[in-house]
């Protein structure tokens, strides 16, 4: 649909930004695109999702600097919350969401892949915060997010020097997990995504959930959380089913099966 692509491939889905002529620039059209996208994801099937952009060259050239030049306070405002909404729901979706980061991921682009659970990214790839250099300070959570990910050090200097890094510098700062050809970025995403499909789906929701809202807490309360969250894992019959296999393997090592979790 408009400027966004969804495929499902069994227990994953693919979400492609598709905006290639602009090198996949978010305007409000693609924001709208996106949320409606992830409006349609059927998280009973679909049990992780991976976010890349179209084309070789780029993943997200940033936020469209044309549409944003024009912005009237109010409208900024409006653009400000539609961005926001809809990376903290990328951010708290409930399946975990890869960022396969195919060129150029700067400004709004290197801020919505922060917002996935992890990145990985082409030999090609490039990240920068450029916002000071357009007279702005990043506006989709740039300053937040990656200060959390590579520390406030790193951040300040890549958002207060504009300067760009390639994929090695972004493995060496923990920008990104993993770098790989460009030909290999779809196929290792899928099989990490596939990796996670194959566990027990509530039980990786509830590590998303119990990272995610521990990191907000202090030590005590998040070992609490995730204690409580631990606990709702016994109310699943995945649960049961996982470790029964294990007790069956234990018992006789011809009993080893791959559990097809249930999603229950
Ligand atoms: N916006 C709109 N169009 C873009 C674009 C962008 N960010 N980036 C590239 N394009 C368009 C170009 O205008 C060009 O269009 P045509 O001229 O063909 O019509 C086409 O994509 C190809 O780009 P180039 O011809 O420039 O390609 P090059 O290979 O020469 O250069 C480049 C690639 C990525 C180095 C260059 O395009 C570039 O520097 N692009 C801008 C990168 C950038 O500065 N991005 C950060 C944007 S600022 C906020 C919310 C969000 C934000 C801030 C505040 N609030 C609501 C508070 C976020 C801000 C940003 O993301």
């Amino acid at each position: 649909m408009g400027f966004v692509d969804y495929e499902v491939k069994d227990k994953i889905a693919i979400i492609t930004i598709n905006r290639e002529k602009a090198l996949n620039a978010l305007n409000s059209q693609v924001l709208d695109d996106l949320s409606a996208v992830l409006d349609g994801v059927d998280t009973d099937v679909v049990r992780a999702l991976i976010l890349t952009g179209a084309g070789e060259k780029s993943f997200v050239a940033g936020a469209d600097i044309g549409e944003m030049s024009t912005l009237s306070k109010a409208e900024g405002s409006a653009f400000a919350k539609k961005g926001n909404d809809l990376f903290r729901r990328i951010e708290t979706f409930p399946i975990p969401v890869i960022a396969a980061i195919n060129g150029f991921a700067l400004g709004g682009g290197c801020e919505i892949s922060m917002s996935c659970d992890f990145r990985i990214c082409a030999e090609s790839a490039v990240f920068g915060q450029p916002e000071v250099g357009l007279g702005i300070t990043p506006g989709f959570g740039g300053t937040q997010r990656l200060a959390r990910l590579v520390g406030p050090g790193m951040a300040k200097q890549l958002i207060y020097t504009a300067k760009n890094i390639k994929a090695d510098e972004a493995l060496r700062i923990g920008l990104v997990n993993k770098v790989v050809p460009l030909e290999e970025l779809l196929p290792t995403a899928e099989k990490l995504a596939n990796q996670i499909a194959a566990n027990a789906p509530i039980a990786v929701r509830a590590c998303k959930k119990a990272i995610n809202e521990g990191l907000e807490l202090d030590m005590d309360k998040a070992v609490a959380l995730e204690a409580e969250i631990f606990g709702t894992c016994f109310e699943t019959e995945d649960q049961r089913e996982g470790m029964a296999n294990f007790l069956r393997k234990k018992d006789d090592p011809a009993k080893v099966k791959v559990v097809d979790f249930k999603n229950k």
